[in-house]
């Protein structure tokens, strides 16, 4: 089911990585509601297998059904859908079941739910070992059979032909549906036959009226399956189903960012690509797997770490046509495993603000950079137009415009100014470059570029400045 339920003029998720339940409904009311976000995606919030220096990774093997995680408790995520829906965004569950959790002695869980890991007892759920696909490794992506029913990375495979099985999983997806969730990101999908994922998405329910969903609205489904080429399972198998994490954006976007390939080709970015169909697809810059390294892309990916590229490919991502676009939001990090800002006894730590409106307490919230909320801006103001006068210089400056609605240019040159005067599709008048600063109550903190008759304008992004795009846009005229 692809209908995302978000609200009129709202057009982007994020990805509140491990973020606290309570720290998200915050952020719903004073910062993604008002500055036009759609959605979160919520890490797992099953009860997860408590791993030794408590990793990130930890929350990816599930131990019981149980909302409770370091991001919170089950009365912390129903407050959290409330107060999300209320101010007009919409939560997104990652949810894993695909696996529990792989082998560890003595485990026990985030709730207080202990299994016998070794003879894949879970009886927080429960399951037994006949719940289970019996054990072998996920070793050959040649073959189907073995990315499906055997164990990726150690972790316990869960039997999905088995009906008690199917019903267990449907029964957890159902309850954070009556407490007011839009919809799941399917981890793992690619280790799930199609048929199975079906069977277990039809036996869900509505979404819960009483959150604003309309009556017969179905839960939105966007699944990760990581095909670059090359396999035997194919991203394609699982469009009937719901969207797909189409993962050769993500890479493709940051080589192209990166220089290895000129962003002029980025012309025809999406299906010319060999991408999958844009209503179909489910897009980003980074997620939490590759932007450490894992996952998919390898060195290509660019992420908060690369922070005057990143922008320039988040903000490409948000002023593009294509897909439905996902922004990471994501801790600081040195070392791939490390877990979430936390305190010397595990528990996450709060997301503070500073007064300019960044993030404290080793919150990264690129979400938070000006330069991508007010991208986020720009897609909301120009939704629903396509691509118009295209411009390049035949390498790595590029200039297009949406239909009447917004002009953007980006000089992804090394060392070399952009000095145009370009045809923008707006009307006449002066426009606040939304990337160099913000249009608050009529007055510009950033570039003003004036728009002719003509409908022309002089556009100019010198090399050494922080960034490296200009977006003007209905919404950014003074
Ligand atoms: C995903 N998508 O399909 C997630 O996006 C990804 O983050 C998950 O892997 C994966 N699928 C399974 O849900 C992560 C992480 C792995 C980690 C697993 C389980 O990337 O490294 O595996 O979560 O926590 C870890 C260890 C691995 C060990 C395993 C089982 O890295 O060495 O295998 O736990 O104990 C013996
Ligand atoms: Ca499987």
């Amino acid at each position: 089911q692809k209908d995302p339920h978000t609200l009129p003029g709202r057009s982007a998720v994020v990805h509140l990585f491990e973020w606290k339940f309570d720290d998200i409904a915050e952020e719903c009311e004073r910062f993604l509601g008002p500055f036009g976000f759609a959605g979160v995606q919520v890490s797992p919030v099953s009860e997860n297998v408590i791993v030794e220096n408590r990793p990130w990774y930890e929350r990816y093997q599930p131990i019981s059904y149980k909302i409770a995680t370091r991001s919170g408790d089950e009365a912390a995520f129903a407050r959290m859908t409330q107060r999300c829906n209320n101010a007009g965004v919409r939560i997104y569950v990652d949810a894993v079941f695909n696996h529990m959790s792989g082998d560890h002695p003595n485990a026990v869980g985030t709730g207080g739910s202990t299994a016998n890991t070794y003879n894949k007892e879970y009886p927080a759920v429960p399951y037994g070992n006949n719940d289970f696909n019996p054990t072998c490794a996920v070793n050959n992506y040649q073959d189907a059979n073995n990315v499906r029913n055997c164990e990726l990375v150690g972790l316990h495979d869960l039997k999905l032909s088995s009906d008690y099985v199917r019903g267990k999983i449907a029964d957890f997806l159902n309850h954070l549906i009556h407490l007011g969730v839009a919809g799941f990101r399917l981890d793992a999908a690619k280790h799930m036959w199609p048929g199975d994922i079906q069977i277990i998405t039809s036996k869900l329910s509505d979404l819960n009226i009483t959150y604003g969903f309309r009556s017969g609205a179905r839960p939105f489904i966007y699944q990760e399956v990581i095909d670059l080429g090359g396999e035997a399972i194919s991203a394609k198998e699982y469009v009937n189903i719901g969207l797909v994490t189409e993962f050769k954006y993500s890479s493709s976007i940051g080589s192209a960012f990166r220089g290895d390939n000129p962003i002029k080709y980025l012309k025809n970015f999406g299906e010319g690509w060999g991408f999958l169909n844009g209503g179909d697809s489910l897009v980003f810059v980074d997620n939490h797997d590759n932007q450490r390294g894992s996952g998919a892309g390898g060195s290509s990916i660019l992420t908060y770490k690369q922070s005057k590229l990143y922008k320039m490919a988040v903000g490409f991502m948000l002023a593009w046509p294509y897909g439905f676009p996902r922004v990471m939001s994501s801790f600081f990090f040195d070392d791939k495993d490390q877990g979430p800002p936390a305190d010397g006894n595990g528990n996450t730590l709060n997301v503070v603000i500073n007064p300019d409106m960044t993030c404290g307490n080793g919150w990264v919230c690129e979400h938070r950079w000006r330069q991508i909320y007010n991208m986020v801006a720009f897609r909301n103001a120009v939704e629903g137009t396509s691509v118009n006068d295209w411009w390049d210089n035949g390498n790595k400056q590029i200039a297009f415009c949406r239909g009447g609605k917004g002009f953007v240019a980006f000089n992804d040159e090394f060392g070399i100014d952009m000095k145009q005067t370009l045809q923008t599709c707006l009307s006449p008048g002066t426009y606040c470059d939304v990337i160099s600063g913000t249009n608050k109550g009529g007055s510009c903190s950033g570039k003003q570029i004036t728009v002719g008759g003509d409908g022309k304008a002089y556009i100019e992004i010198l090399s050494k400045e922080d960034d490296g795009i200009l977006a003007i846009h209905v919404n950014s005229k003074l």
